[in-house]
């Protein structure tokens, strides 16, 4: 058994309520060890990683890892919310009585950590000093040396974040479990990823990867986060959040907003004005996965990201799609690549949609699985060679154009908020809704193809409200009557769209080239909020007219394209209408306001 206090006292730990709680889940586990983390043990536990073969090196100041291969991506099905009260269950959000289930994780739990060391992990998912500071504090048990190399890169770590906060903080505990027999995707599934919303602790089970595992990101960022913004007045959303400086004038907009997972936040935020646009525009990286928005007392609508790195999508990262990323994840700057392909004899990595192209000379490269390549049998041959679901994790500080303010706790204003889905079709490059009901109307009906973010869903259309459907934790029609309390506080509300960058031609090629491209439309929008265009009304919101986008320097195809994708199929819309009239019918108890701006939507669309 490991000396729990002496590790505490040696630490410095003398939070007594997070010591109770250490000692707690030392014991069920039966961890042989305990070591608490600051973020300046970084060097260290890296060199013991790869001493440990855990992480192998890619070049200098960069690093590869491998997750086990059926634990790639989160588990939604095997996702749940939990709290002691029946009326916080809602469509999404898997609820159980959180009697039923604290003890079979504690059951799952109980010696799983035997022979390893239990890492103790105080994070703060907030700049220190942040308005929202006592919802931002945690404290993630791991048994996973890698998680904890994850956490550093996403969130603020070390001892002092906690020490002072009482027991204002989230208890996160997380064991990985015997990875090899958990019967992952099949009837005998033995993981468990559970919020006990209203304790404020999260028990996980199970995996090492990603938003199952880094406690601080999606399972307290975002699901206990909502759950605490629903009983305390804020908002918590997987939204990116961005600033757009017009160089000229000097002034600044900032705006964020939900893309369902891997649909394109991370690019989006770390887009860097292209020189097409006259080299008039900047833009600014506040966030690429989580916002929490809150009203202040000068009635302005705030918003801050509360991580401290990126865990971006590798597939299509490259020189042209987003040269921001490539430098946020050059040498040096302690980057952890994950599921991607890795050359062991060069420490080279490499992903589809790379820069560089797919190696010809297969020597030394070997796939996500492991597996050599040259050696692929001839019905393996074309399988991709990294994960589609395969990440790259750096620093805010190592994102060229993060915002020089990103750490100031007091957040940005917010001036727009915009929703945006893989759709194929029916969905313009982009509408702005002024209504403020109709806005939240419209993030409700979120539609999207799904993602390899989450396992087995990839290509099924879904509604997807906000971007938050994985993460909801209370049910949607308070969610939706809690956006409407919260944005109706705001004296300046923000300016609502609608974006796509994914609609198709019939060849199935994408009709806008997207990525830096995205800009133009969001200038638009910015230039509608100022007056200084006025686009088009249509029953779903104002749409640009072509002459009012910044057009210099599209490519041939794109103009081409241009008008496909500022045109509204009439019959599509139609039979959009009646699917959304059964997806928000699921929702007992959705605001009036909710269901006005849906018929007034759906009355205007017949004459489309
Ligand atoms: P999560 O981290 O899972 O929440 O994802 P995300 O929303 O941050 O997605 P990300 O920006 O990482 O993009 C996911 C995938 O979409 C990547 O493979 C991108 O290359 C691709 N993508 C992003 N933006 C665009 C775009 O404008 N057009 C097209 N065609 N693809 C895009
Ligand atoms: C997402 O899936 O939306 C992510 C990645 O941001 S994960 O952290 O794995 O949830
Ligand atoms: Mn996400």
């Amino acid at each position: 058994m490991a000396d729990v206090a002496a590790a505490l006292d040696a630490a410095g730990l003398t939070n007594t309520h997070v010591r109770e709680y250490v000692e707690h889940w030392a014991a069920i586990t039966g961890a042989s060890r305990v070591e608490v983390i600051n973020a300046s043990d970084d060097d260290r536990l890296v060199q013991e990683s790869l001493d440990a073969g855990e992480l192998l090196p890619v070049g200098k100041g960069r690093y590869y890892s491998r997750s086990y291969f059926k634990d790639t991506a989160r588990a939604e099905e095997r996702t749940i919310v939990a709290t002691s009260n029946e009326s916080d269950k809602g469509i999404y959000n898997n609820w159980r009585p959180a009697e039923e289930m604290k003890p079979k994780l504690v059951e799952l739990m109980t010696g799983a950590s035997e022979g390893k060391t239990m890492y103790v992990i105080p994070y703060l998912m907030a700049p220190k000093g942040s308005p929202l500071e006592k919802f931002a504090a945690g404290v993630e048990l791991t048994d996973n040396r890698n998680v904890v190399l994850q956490m550093i890169r996403m969130a603020r770590v070390g001892v002092d974040f906690v020490n002072d906060l009482g027991d204002s903080f989230v208890k996160a505990v997380h064991v990985t479990g015997d990875l090899e027999n958990l019967g992952q995707g099949t009837p005998d599934d033995k993981r468990y990823f559970v919020t006990v919303a209203d304790e404020r602790t999260i028990l996980h089970f199970g995996s090492s990867y990603g938003g199952n595992a880094l406690l601080g990101k999606i399972a307290h960022g975002l699901r206990q986060g909502s759950y605490d913004g629903w009983k305390n007045g804020f908002l918590v959303e997987q939204f990116m959040l961005l600033g757009i400086v017009d160089k000229q004038t000097g002034k600044k907009w900032n705006i964020c907003g939900g893309f369902p997972s891997a649909s394109g936040k991370t690019n989006l935020a770390m887009t860097l004005a292209p020189d097409a646009l006259g080299d008039r525009y900047h833009v600014e990286f506040y966030g690429d996965d989580i916002a929490w928005l809150w009203v202040g007392d000068d009635g302005k609508l705030y918003g801050m990201n509360p991580e401290y790195g990126v865990f971006g999508v590798a597939k299509d990262t490259n020189e042209k799609t987003n040269p921001t990323a490539v430098d946020a994840i050059v040498e040096g700057t302690g980057a952890i690549f994950t599921n991607v392909a890795y050359n062991e004899k060069t420490q080279q990595v490499w992903w589809e949609g790379h820069t560089d192209p797919k190696p010809t000379d297969l020597d030394g490269w070997t796939d996500w699985k492991g597996e050599s390549i040259a050696e692929r049998s001839e019905e393996d041959k074309d399988a991709p060679w990294a994960h589609p679901n395969s990440r790259f994790t750096t620093t805010l500080e190592h994102v060229p154009n993060v915002a020089d303010d990103f750490e100031d706790p007091a957040g940005v204003e917010i001036h727009g908020i915009i929703f945006g889905g893989r759709t194929r079709d029916r969905e313009p490059l982009i509408r702005a809704i002024t209504d403020v009901a109709e806005g939240v109307y419209d993030g409700l009906t979120l539609g999207a193809e799904a993602t390899a973010a989450a396992d087995g869903l990839e290509g099924v259309l879904r509604y997807d409200p906000m971007s938050m459907r994985p993460f909801m934790s209370y049910p949607e029609a308070d969610y939706a009557a809690h956006w409407l309390e919260v944005i109706g506080r705001a004296d300046k509300k923000p300016i609502f769209a609608h974006v796509n960058w994914f609609q198709r031609g019939d060849d199935g090629r994408f009709l806008w080239p997207g990525y830096r491209e995205n800009l133009r439309p969001l200038v638009w929008l910015m230039q509608l909020l100022e007056g200084e265009v006025k686009g088009v009304e249509t029953p779903v919101g104002t749409l640009p007219l072509r002459e009012e986008l910044l057009l210099d320097g599209l490519d041939e195809q794109a103009l081409a394209d241009l008008d496909t994708v500022l045109t509204l199929d009439g019959e599509r819309w139609r039979q959009e209408m009646s699917f959304r009239e059964g997806h928000l019918r699921e929702f007992a108890g959705l605001p009036e306001e909710i269901w006005e701006a849906h018929r007034r939507v759906a009355a205007d669309v017949e004459s489309l």
